[in-house]
């Protein structure tokens, strides 16, 4: 005879629906952590100024796994920190280095608005410390044909999404970077900033993209976009906004500074492709900014060499018509 034992009742749900109650509780009390962080604005942000620019003794560096390190020969620091590009500071590869000590990195606060459970206002310190960062190396390749390796210090952007809870009808994201002419004198004319980029949800979703933090160990130099940026190795550079005040979520794609510029040079998509030139130059190869790594030029890679674990995002698509 069967005896139906009494709560046994979950043993007839799949258990594919059952949030296992660890996972969830875990998620409430880092929710919990991470909004009381952003409560205590104030005070935070006055010691943080204070620190040195390293991470917080509390942050743990987690290993990253293999498929998030390449093992091209990095980039010299000297270089990545100093040959940059954020018009915001000056439109010379040179200008950012000299310029971008007048941003103030600390106190930061962060939005998150659009198509949200709820609006969030969130200091980066939270948001920095919600995870463990990871050390990645990335190859970081520009749409004007110069390239980098450079190692970054982050965690997944997925993680973030989840913690913001898009609401279903959600389907893009946006990236606001900051644009304050008291902070960036040099922000040049003729450009509608603020900087302005963005990603379907399921790219931004994908693990490779990465809320970044800092670089070769050590909180990013404002020239490279502190206190928060995003990096998404398998597209041109220009989708990774930096120095992001806004995290804004919505159902239709969102404008993004580059494409409204120039709509037939730089796509929403701009995935690296070596098979679809810019109109005015190949991008079939790509120069190492590092003149001390041979072969100076080497070809480009679909996807910047990440096809296996992004290709699939865009079955179906024309990648020649969505460049
Ligand atoms: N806000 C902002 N983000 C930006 C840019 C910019 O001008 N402003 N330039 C983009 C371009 S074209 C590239 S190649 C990368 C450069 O990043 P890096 O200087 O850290 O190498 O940042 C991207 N993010
Ligand atoms: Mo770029």
């Amino acid at each position: 005879m069967l005896i139906r034992k009494s709560g046994s009742l979950a043993s007839t749900i799949a258990s594919s629906e059952i949030t296992p109650q660890h996972t969830f509780d875990s998620f409430k009390q880092d929710r919990r952590r991470f909004l009381t962080g952003a409560a205590a604005l104030g005070t935070a942000a006055i010691a943080a100024s204070q620190l040195p620019a390293i991470f917080h003794p509390q942050q743990v560096l987690a290993a990253s796994a293999p498929q998030y390190t390449v093992p091209d020969p990095q980039t010299p620091f000297s270089k990545a920190s100093t040959y940059n590009n954020f018009y915001e500071f000056g439109t010379d590869k040179s200008e950012p280095a000299k310029n971008a000590h007048t941003l103030h990195t600390r106190p930061w606060t962060v939005q998150v608005d659009g198509l949200v459970k709820k609006p969030l206002t969130l200091d980066v310190d939270s948001i920095q410390r919600y995870r463990p960062l990871e050390t990645r190396v990335y190859r970081h390749r520009c749409v004007e044909a110069w390239s980098m390796v450079i190692p970054w210090e982050g965690y997944s952007l997925s993680e973030f999404i989840n913690f913001c809870q898009p609401l279903p009808s959600a389907k893009y994201v946006q990236f606001l970077s900051l644009a304050d002419k008291k902070q960036m004198p040099e922000l040049p004319g003729g450009y509608d900033w603020p900087y302005s980029e963005g990603l379907r949800l399921d790219e931004a979703m994908n693990p490779l993209a990465l809320l970044t933090f800092g670089m070769y160990g050590n909180t990013l130099p404002n020239q490279n976009g502190a206190p928060i940026r995003v990096i998404l190795p398998w597209k041109y550079g220009f989708k990774s906004a930096k120095s992001i005040v806004k995290f804004h979520f919505t159902d239709k794609q969102p404008h993004t500074l580059w494409n409204e510029i120039a709509p037939s040079e730089y796509g929403f998509y701009s995935n690296v492709n070596p098979t679809v030139d810019h109109p005015r130059w190949s991008q079939a190869h790509e120069r190492r900014i590092d003149s001390s790594t041979f072969p100076h030029s080497i070809a480009t890679l679909p996807f910047n060499g990440y096809a296996d674990q992004v290709a699939s995002l865009y079955n179906g698509m024309d990648l020649r018509k969505n460049y």
